[in-house]
């Protein structure tokens, strides 16, 4: 076996010689540029076609491209650099001679760097001679360069490259002069060096939160997709962030909303890959990670500030049948002394999964629910999808009628009349919300439906757009942009996949262009009609997501399994998308499809009672899962669980002002915190509330305790169990007894204050309580915290605030309160100091 592989390298040699000379091709396998990503046999004609090296595979299963490009491969020479106010800027021009490689490749080029601000930068490439869709999202439009650069950035003009360095240590953040530009209509690249292997970010997929660079290709392209390793899943977040070797940190953002890959090789490399659009990066420099998230939402948006209400525990299921079989659970939920705020309806409690309607059979008692969960100080919730049936008979469906008035659902390319998918009320036509009209449509279909049911919140769903079809119920057109010359390896295989056509015409472009930005802008319509009818803050939570939808709302991480494995990926999902500017991100407590069981379900409500968004959820088939459905003994962890998370509220509503504010994370991986401490690189089954609270859940079947890293430092145990217990780190793994039937292991960091209130059983309740403070000081006797407090409810623009910051220094505790506009009664009734060793 040994010898014919051996063997074979030789012909391999060989064959290099003849096909270019030695010198252009003799790049070792790691830092090869793949020159043929399509899936295909290696056929070294298709290679040399494209003026690659051709390196045949030995093993099918090998990652290691077997045609790349040549160190001299021509392509865009860089010519007219001219420095300008904002940066410099300069032309791209396909080097002359050049045989054209890739399907209509563009012939001249504008570049355009924008000096934005001391740690930001913005790359764009775009089309010299006519304009390509550009993702409409609105991000800062700067026109002068800043100054006190923290960046340099050279160019190489033949072929061109560019090369951004950190400028205090000399760290090449960004060198593209590795591979060649290719800048083609429907297919663009462009790769580069990285300074590290510890990359982060690249969504939204199911995985570690550390991304392997070992040929490691994302995909990008919003997609109904159970999630599973590998797959494009329901958003696109083409953001990553590096920790380098010494603890700084950058970011890296492609503005970019065509289906896209993202490739990481093990020099480390990264190649971006889409099929559309512009080139359109930014660059931030941190250099702490938290620095560069804000960096990255003063791009995308701050994420909204939610009222205080969902901070609370929400119960969700597919398929209560009835209105009385949902109102049951909330007086279950209510007899078993168990903290709920809201309860929510999945799409049966609909008139034959018709949108805003509701089933007046099964569902008669909606109305006088909600109002009962009102007097109750809880909210109500109900799910949306975007498909809008087309078959009712005329004049009973205004959902669709006045869609057809206003021209506002998506079109087909061949009829150009409403495409037709199927979902879930059958045949659907879809609403354009890129449409100048979608935000009134939309407005009054939802008002519509607030004149039944005085819903709080909407949970949309089936918006990447999902479609049970493929394309469309008569099909999609043979055209280069349902079969483009290159398709990204999405799930699926191909663009239409489980979803419409992709030149289906929306109001100013395709679905092609288009596709992924659907969650977001249905997001944005949704969160604007709520404020509108409501005049109060909203809450929406969307399954699809793109850069800048925490603007609008949150996200649940779809339809996991109910299994061990789903509960620790959970993690990474919410250290993820609060990386993605949208920390209000949980996913389905106890899992979505398959059966939990107690054990599972416990642990996962214990973990649950930490994701920002705290919410129990099932698929129809599956068993009822909410805590009332387990034994009594049960529910004693789980009540316990959700009593803690109302205890720590306050902390949580200030960490969620701070990220709208600063746009700061509210749960975080070890790595964003502590980036110096090489050890929390590879830690995602535990993670943070802001700097000062360690959650280190227990998550394997039958475990009862849980090995948890600790940073260096102070650390004080909030349980009940061991409330108090100091574990003094030097950066060290200990076992944590975590009983099932106990609490989770819960721990405050040395140095910080943390806000508190005495739990009740809804946020309503818990509002009126007495504060706590949790004081919990560092080596040198000092802690520091904050409180924001408001109504919980109204508009930002007009809403009386309060903040309070704490500081223990010596042996007095401080607080200096500021913008001091709100007039409720707050009263603190007990400080905790931990670590007291002898009496004060
Ligand atoms: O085709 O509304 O992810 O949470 O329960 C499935 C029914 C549609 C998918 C969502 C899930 C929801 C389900 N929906």
């Amino acid at each position: 076996m040994r010898h014919c592989r051996v063997f074979s390298f030789v012909l391999i040699l060989q064959t290099i010689w003849f096909s270019s000379s030695a010198q252009e091709c003799s790049i070792s396998k790691v830092n090869r540029i793949d020159c043929y990503p399509e899936t295909v046999p290696s056929v070294q004609e298709h290679c040399e076609n494209r003026g690659c090296c051709y390196d045949p595979k030995i093993d099918a299963n090998d990652d290691v491209p077997w045609c790349f490009f040549p160190t001299d491969y021509k392509s865009y020479n860089l010519t007219n650099y001219k420095p300008t106010i904002f940066g410099f800027q300069g032309m791209l021009t396909l080097a002359s001679g050049t045989t054209h490689h890739f399907t209509k490749e563009i012939q001249q080029l504008k570049l355009q760097v924008f000096f934005e601000t001391e740690n930001r930068l913005r790359v764009k490439i775009v089309d010299a001679r006519q304009s390509r869709f550009e993702v409409p999202i609105t991000t800062p439009k700067v026109t002068n360069a800043a100054t006190n650069l923290q960046y340099k950035v050279e160019t190489r003009s033949d072929p061109f490259g560019f090369i951004v360095t950190r400028k205090d240590n000399g760290v090449v953040i960004l060198n593209t002069t590795v591979g060649p530009l290719i800048y083609a209509d429907q297919f663009i690249q462009l790769s580069s060096s990285l300074p590290t292997h510890d990359i982060y970010g690249l969504g939204e997929r199911r995985g570690n939160a550390l991304v392997s660079t070992n040929w490691n290709r994302l995909l990008f392209w919003a997609r109904d997709q159970i999630p599973k390793d590998h797959a494009n899943l329901y958003g696109d977040h083409p953001f990553y962030i590096g920790l380098e070797n010494d603890g700084k940190a950058h970011g890296v953002f492609l503005l970019n909303s065509n289906a896209k890959e993202i490739e990481l090789q093990p020099s480390p490399a990264v190649t971006w890959r889409t099929i559309g659009g512009i080139l359109d990066f930014y660059v931030f420099l941190g250099p702490t990670p938290e620095a560069v998230v804000q960096q990255y939402t003063d791009v995308v948006g701050k994420p909204f500030m939610p009222p205080y209400w969902p901070l609370g525990f929400h119960l969700c299921r597919w398929g209560y049948g009835t209105s009385e079989n949902t109102w049951n659970k909330v007086k279950e939920m209510r007899a078993a002394k168990i903290p709920q705020d809201v309860q929510w309806n999945d799409i049966d409690y609909m008139q034959q999964h018709l949108d805003f309607t509701y089933n007046h059979d099964k569902f008669n008692t909606l109305p006088n629910m909600v109002s009962d969960l009102h007097n109750n100080g809880q909210h109500y919730v109900m799910i949306i999808d975007p498909g809008i049936s087309n078959n009712q008979p005329k004049g009973n469906y205004p959902a669709y009628d006045d869609g057809m008035e206003l021209d506002v659902f998506i079109k087909d390319p061949t009829t150009m009349e409403p495409i037709v998918g199927v979902v879930w009320p059958g045949a659907t036509v879809f609403p354009d919300y890129t449409h100048p009209s979608i935000g009134s449509y939309w407005e009054k279909q939802l008002l519509r439906y607030y004149e039944l049911v005085k819903f709080d919140g909407v949970w949309i769903d089936m918006n990447e757009p999902s479609n049970f079809g493929t394309g469309s119920k008569s099909g999609c057109p043979n055209n280069t942009l349902e079969n483009p010359p290159y398709v990204p390896h999405v799930t699926g295989g191909a663009l239409q996949d489980r979803t419409l056509c992709s030149s289906a015409i929306h109001h100013s472009t395709t679905h092609y262009n288009v596709h992924s930005l659907t969650g977001l802008f249905e997001m944005k319509a949704t969160s604007e009609a709520l404020e509108s009818i409501r005049k109060k803050r909203s809450f929406v939570i969307s399954r699809s997501t793109f850069p800048s939808a925490g603007l609008y709302g949150g996200h649940w991480s779809g339809d996991i399994t109910s299994t061990w494995e789903d509960l620790r990926k959970s993690i990474v999902s919410i250290i993820n998308f609060n990386m993605f500017g949208i920390p209000m991100v949980g996913a389905d407590i106890c899992g979505f499809s398959g059966f939990t069981n107690e054990e599972l379900c416990i642990r996962w409500m214990q973990l649950g009672a930490f994701y920002p968004f705290s919410r129990n959820h099932n698929m129809k088939a599956a068993k009822a899962q909410a805590p009332v459905d387990f034994s009594t003994s049960a529910q004693v962890p789980m009540r316990n669980a959700l009593l803690k998370r109302y205890l720590l509220l306050p902390y949580l509503y200030t960490l969620f002002h701070s990220a709208h504010v600063n746009g700061t994370t509210v749960a975080r991986g070890l790595f964003l915190e502590f980036p110096q401490d090489s050890n929390t690189r590879k830690i995602d089954e535990q993670f943070m509330w802001g700097s000062g609270l360690l959650i280190s859940p227990a998550l394997y079947q039958s475990a009862s305790t849980v090995n948890a890293y600790f940073p260096a430092g102070f650390w004080y145990d909030c349980t009940t169990e061991n409330l108090g217990k100091r574990i003094n780190s030097n950066g060290q793994y200990e076992t944590l007894q975590s009983e099932l039937h106990g609490s989770i292991p819960l721990h405050i960091r040395g140095g910080n204050i943390i806000p508190a209130q005495y739990p009740d059983l809804n946020t309503k309740k818990s509002r009126k309580n007495p504060f706590l403070l949790l004081v919990a000081p560092d080596n040198t006797g000092k802690a520091c915290g904050e409180l924001y407090w408001d109504d919980g409810e109204s508009l930002m623009t007009e809403n009386p605030s309060i903040t309070i910051n704490f500081v223990l220094s010596g042996t007095s505790l401080t607080s200096y309160p500021s913008n001091t506009g709100y007039s409720g009664t707050m009263l603190l009734s007990y400080v905790s100091i931990f670590g007291i060793t002898s009496k004060p």
